[in-house]
């Protein structure tokens, strides 16, 4: 079955948002398949964000990310790469619907809650980039 990769980001802990986060997973009825607290350094934000590391926001988002403990998990299901970016809702939190993660609790375009892959392709890569973490 197919596998994603999701993190609770420093926000959800710190606002007390995971439990609800987790139900809303579970609820889906997805299987979460591992899952572990740690903290991230800006060493592997560099690998996970590639994408972003020449936009003016990166420091920014480094900081953020590194402010506190993430959740890490590997959820697995049906079409579990659209599905789980479906709950979140989109990277722009001012586009994002009431009833998904990011509508609901996000106020800000770096603090927005959860990450989860973009692609089966990137699942299979982040599984693998933060496995390290979640063992
Ligand atoms: P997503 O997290 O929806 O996959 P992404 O991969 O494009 O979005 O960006 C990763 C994170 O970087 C995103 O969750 C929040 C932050 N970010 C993206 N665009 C931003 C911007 N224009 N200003 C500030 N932070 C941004
Ligand atoms: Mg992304």
């Amino acid at each position: 079955m197919e596998k994603t990769y999701i993190m609770l980001k420093p926000d959800a802990v710190q606002r007390k948002f995971i439990g609800n986060i987790i139900s809303r997973i579970e609820n889906k009825g997805y299987n979460i398949k591992q899952m572990k607290m740690f903290t991230l350094e800006e060493e592997i934000l560099k690998e996970h964000y590639s994408h972003l590391v020449e936009k003016p926001f990166f420091p920014e988002l480094v900081e953020f990310m590194t402010s506190g403990p993430v959740i890490g998990m590997i959820i697995e299901g049906d079409d579990v790469v659209i599905g789980m970016r479906h709950l979140m809702g989109p990277t722009k939190w001012e586009e994002a619907n009431p009833g998904t993660i990011r509508g609901d609790f996000a106020n800000n375009t770096t603090e927005n809650l959860i990450h989860g892959s973009d692609s089966v392709e990137n699942a299979m890569i982040e599984i693998k980039r933060f496995s390290k973490y979640l063992n």
